[in-house]
């Protein structure tokens, strides 16, 4: 039996950054599909992901990743120095935050999982265009986020880049963005990326 069950489904953005920190630390897991509307026993908030282990279950994604990165040995996820763990928060908060409201509440209301008025829409990729340079030239000083090697930040920040060429305007800010490609393409090296590949959006959830 996996150590860990993820409650979600593979399209889901924060579902495959839960999936990425099991991959990248080794820990065994199963995906169990599940949609936001079915959360209500596993999250109050109807939100995917939750995971399960052993008889804790728990959800938030930076919470779900801290306990994996504390519970499980492997590739540490957030770096053992204060302040490079500092700045990993402060990128994973930028994601969750700058990132989340405007690139992903554009990618989700193409997708049809938001049905927001064309103005809001608009707004939300103008936000966009002024979110994304801010991630691309910190990938101009380093490789990943947060120096040298992969962390959360950048578990965080993936699944949501990596809907960037499917999406009219997003894909004209990625294409606009270096530093972000370059990343992009080191990042979709790695075997936590290849397999995590979500499946096709049909009727499931951004
Ligand atoms: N703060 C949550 C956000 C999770 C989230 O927004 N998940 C999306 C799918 S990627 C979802 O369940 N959306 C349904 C909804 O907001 O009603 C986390 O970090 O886990």
């Amino acid at each position: 039996m996996a150590d860990i069950k993820i409650y979600g489904v593979s399209p889901s953005t924060f579902t495959r950054t839960a999936r990425l920190a099991c991959h990248e630390k080794g820990i065994d897991y199963e995906l169990v599909p599940m949609f936001p509307g079915q959360m209500g026993a596993l999250n109050p908030f109807y939100k995917i992901p939750a995971i399960a282990h052993g008889d804790m279950t728990l959800y938030e994604s930076t919470a779900i990743l801290r306990y994996l990165d504390r519970t499980f040995p492997g590739p540490k996820l957030w770096p053992q120095d204060s302040r490079q763990a500092a700045l990993c928060d402060q990128w994973v908060s930028a994601v969750n935050d700058s990132l989340v409201n405007s690139a992903l509440r554009f990618l989700a209301n193409h997708f049809g999982f938001l049905a927001v008025p064309q103005e809001m829409a608009d707004m939300y990729l103008a936000k966009a265009r002024d979110v994304v340079p801010v991630f691309e030239r910190q990938l101009g000083r380093s490789r990943y986020l947060v120096g040298d090697s992969v962390t959360a930040a950048d578990l965080f920040l993936a699944p949501i880049v990596f809907y960037f060429p499917a999406i009219p305007g997003l894909k004209e800010i990625g294409e606009a963005s270096p530093n972000l490609a370059r990343w992009a393409g080191d990042m979709s090296a790695r075997p936590s990326l290849m397999a995590t590949e979500p499946e096709p959006i049909a009727a499931q959830a951004a």
